[in-house]
């Protein structure tokens, strides 16, 4: 399901890129992008860092692309993480993003995540909501396995998540 969203979001970043890239790397991203399927188009990021390794324009293509917008709350008002169950890579960007019914949070359940994480660093801090609309929560998870998070104000209501990082 939330690898769905990359594409949306990897296409943005296509153009973003056109000004610091080169013209071979953006017009190789745009076939991609338009042609093939996510997995292609994963693949070929990998290509084109190890090709273009270390410039600042592949750090930002690679931060740029490689990320996800969780929704807080969704378009109907309904208390839930959209999308509340999704993969990413490891290090992918994860941004969570007030939608709906806030204030929210994202809290990892201590419990629910691989050994070794710690729980304080990738959750929001104690006591912190986001009050207002648009604003936004980002984590990266380094480690591989499956997280499970949610919303403490609104957990009781169902606003829990899982993010399965590869
Ligand atoms: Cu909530």
């Amino acid at each position: 399901m939330a690898t769905v969203t990359s594409a949306s979001v990897a296409i943005p970043s296509f153009t973003g890129l056109k000004a610091g890239a080169t013209t071979k790397a953006a017009s190789f991203c745009k076939v991609s992008a338009s042609s093939k399927p996510m997995v292609g188009v994963k693949a070929s990021l990998k290509d084109v860092g190890v090709a273009v390794a270390a410039t600042a324009a592949t750090v930002m293509f690679a931060s740029n692309a490689m990320a996800i917008e969780v929704l807080l709350g969704s378009d109907d008002g309904g208390l839930a993480f959209v999308p509340n169950n999704f993969s990413v890579s490891a290090g992918e960007k994860i941004t969570f993003k007030n939608n709906a019914g806030f204030p929210h949070n994202v809290v990892f359940d201590e419990d629910e995540i691989p050994a070794g994480v710690e729980v304080s660093k990738i959750s929001m801090p104690d006591e912190d909501l986001l009050n207002g609309p648009g604003e936004t929560y980002a984590v990266t998870l380094d480690a591989k396995g499956t997280y499970k998070f949610y919303c403490s104000p609104h957990q009781g209501a169902g606003m829990v998540g899982t993010v399965t990082v590869n």
